[in-house]
């Protein structure tokens, strides 16, 4: 046969089955490599499994459900018993004693670059998430203030700390709204379709961690866009603008929790803006939480970025999301959605290269001065392969720290049966 024939029909099918390779979902060893949780455990007794979702310490009260509809914010106190915030705390324990290359790769992209840590996908990765999502009150919580038949599980689920050592600078997130990273919006301006749930595990003060919010309801967005102050997504050029022009506007709309006690939960929608800037978390890390989940009106949309999120698969767009991407945790789960989380390699490819675009916004316009502390944070976190976990059983006692390369990670994942 020419080879003129020849070369484009190899071409053709070559470029055919790499793309059905692509929809294919990843084999269960590319699973166990890049997500499994080895040695993951159980934080949640049997009997309390078996009687579903718990109530949270106290009802919801109208006041409260009717200032999250209106400011896309509330701070709700006294909501969760110790045991609860104890098993949280498990959650968290799980997720960074048992770290997935996932976890250290969002942690140098997303996390290390003001000095924090970060591990998602908590629900499907973890035993212990498992539970949580099938019997923790945050579920209970999510549903009542969504008003919601059906809640489902909305990345990103992270567990946080802040590994700051004294005269280290942390940077700061600044201000911004994480609608830009998830890949959804709402079906109706007036009703929320996520709820994120961001909840201290060990007391902390604003001389360590700081975490604030502005208020997001109607007015309070139109001040801001009138004076074109709007929050989107990371951008430390709106960001410093804010701070600049708008300092009489923060004062105004700001939601500002002081202190952080664990029980209490700070609530905010995809929508709201906030920020989080380490200041000294070498006491006690500042463990947190974000448990994210999404309501009735919430439906996909492929316009944002992936952000390391690799969860775009089996959706359509302008239907409510569904699947193991997001699985279903009210009014129960639905098992063939808790199999091995096994996005596709082509969601996976997306993923990395959609992450690495919108890792690059946040410094357009801002000052190579500005932006240098940043990327060297996450370098030095590269170089010295730094994993950092927290330790809540001596509250004062700061992090331990482990060497962990996302290289020697993914390999060892590898080469371990
Ligand atoms: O560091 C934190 O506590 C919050 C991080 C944050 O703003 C985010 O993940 O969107």
């Amino acid at each position: 046969m020419k080879l003129n024939i020849v070369i484009p029909f190899v071409g053709l099918a070559s470029a055919g089955l790499f793309h059905l390779i692509l929809k294919q979902p990843i084999s269960l060893r590319l699973h166990n490599v890049i997500f499994r949780r080895r040695g993951s455990q159980s934080c949640v007794p049997g009997e309390i499994l078996r009687q579903g979702h718990a109530q949270p310490l106290r009802p919801i009260s109208d006041e409260e459900k009717l200032a999250f509809g209106r400011d896309r914010s509330v701070i709700l106190r006294d909501v969760l018993s110790e045991e609860w915030v104890e098993r949280l705390q498990l959650l968290m324990l799980d997720a960074y004693q048992h770290p997935n290359f996932w976890d250290v790769l969002y942690s140098r992209m997303v996390g290390n670059f003001y000095s924090a840590q970060k591990s998602v996908l908590l629900h499907q990765t973890s035993i212990c998430g498992k539970e949580i999502a099938q019997s923790s009150p945050t579920v209970t919580i999510a549903q009542q203030l969504l008003d919601a038949k059906e809640v489902r599980s909305c990345e990103p689920n992270i567990a946080l700390m802040n590994y700051g050592q004294p005269g280290n600078t942390s940077g700061t997130t600044g201000w911004h709204t994480d609608q830009k990273y998830m890949p959804v919006r709402r079906t109706r301006s007036d009703r929320a379709h996520v709820v994120r749930l961001w909840i201290p595990l060990l007391p902390f003060t604003e001389n360590e961690l700081i975490f604030q919010m502005l208020n997001d309801s109607h007015a309070a967005r139109n001040e801001r866009e009138e004076r074109a102050l709007s929050v989107g997504g990371s951008d430390y050029f709106m960001h410093n603008k804010l701070i600049q022009q708008g300092a009489d506007i923060i004062d105004k709309h700001l939601v500002r929790p002081m202190n952080y006690r664990p029980g209490d939960i700070i609530v905010f929608t995809g929508d709201a803006p906030h920020l989080a800037q380490g200041i000294n978390c070498s006491r006690n890390s500042c463990p947190r939480l974000i448990l994210s989940y999404s309501g009735d009106h919430a439906e996909f949309t492929d316009q944002h970025f992936r952000a390391y999120l690799p969860i775009n698969d089996n959706q359509t767009v302008g239907s409510n999301v569904q699947g193991s991407q997001f699985p279903r945790v009210y009014p129960s789960l639905i098992p063939w959605e808790w199999a091995p989380f096994r996005p596709t390699y082509g969601e996976i490819i997306a993923t990395l290269i959609d992450g690495a675009k919108a890792g690059t916004k946040p410094f357009a316009r801002v000052s190579i001065t500005e932006t240098l502390p940043y990327l060297g944070r996450v370098y030095s976190a590269f170089r010295l392969g730094m994993w950092a976990v927290p330790n809540m059983a001596q509250e004062n006692d700061g992090p331990a720290f482990e060497k962990l390369s996302l290289w020697r990670h993914f390999v060892s994942n590898i080469v371990k049966p």
